[in-house]
């Protein structure tokens, strides 16, 4: 009985301590339940509590944003170098996943070439380009490449590639 009333209390206020109803994510089948993070190609983060799911057919870019919205998530939004960490990190813990590139949620179609957006509607200010990327006039959506640490690439938009859904 001890047990039951000290489990209450504790749940109860570390939901006092995170301000809202989200510090429930973290206690068992409420992640499930909330974020729907179940699922082979889906991996939890606790420090961003959110969601990422790993697609691993290929499309367009415009497909690939549309693909994640259908899911209720968006294309991932790396616009920290924590966060960006994470994604290159869940990418190489897996034979599976590493072996190619990945588009992300940043594009400079919607707007104005050289102002890249990102699929939150966020400007970026937070960037990983490859060294001269990220300036093409002709190439306006962004991918993670393998081959050089998952740094980033302005790429033609129709390109088929493999792209990475965020849920929060
Ligand atoms: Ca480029």
């Amino acid at each position: 009985m001890k047990n039951v009333v000290d489990n209450r209390s504790g749940v109860s206020s570390t939901a006092e301590c995170a301000g809202s109803g989200k510090g429930l994510r973290h206690f068992g089948f409420s992640i499930l339940f909330h974020l729907n993070c179940s699922g082979a190609n889906r991996i939890y983060s606790p420090i961003e509590d959110m969601c990422i799911e790993v697609m691993t057919t290929t499309k367009p870019w415009p497909k690939a944003d549309s693909t994640c919205k259908i899911r209720g998530g968006r294309l991932i939004v790396a616009d920290s170098e924590r966060k960006f960490n994470f994604i290159k990190t869940t990418l190489q813990e897996s034979a599976v996943w590493r072996t190619t590139n990945y588009w992300i949620g940043l594009s400079d179609e919607p707007v104005a070439n050289g102002i890249f957006i990102w699929s939150d509607g966020t400007r970026a200010s937070y960037t990983n380009w490859i060294p001269g990327e990220g300036k093409s006039a002709t190439e306006f959506c962004v991918e993670m490449v393998r081959s050089r640490d998952y740094q980033w690439n302005d790429n033609p938009c129709w390109a088929p590639l493999r792209f990475i859904c965020e849920y929060t």
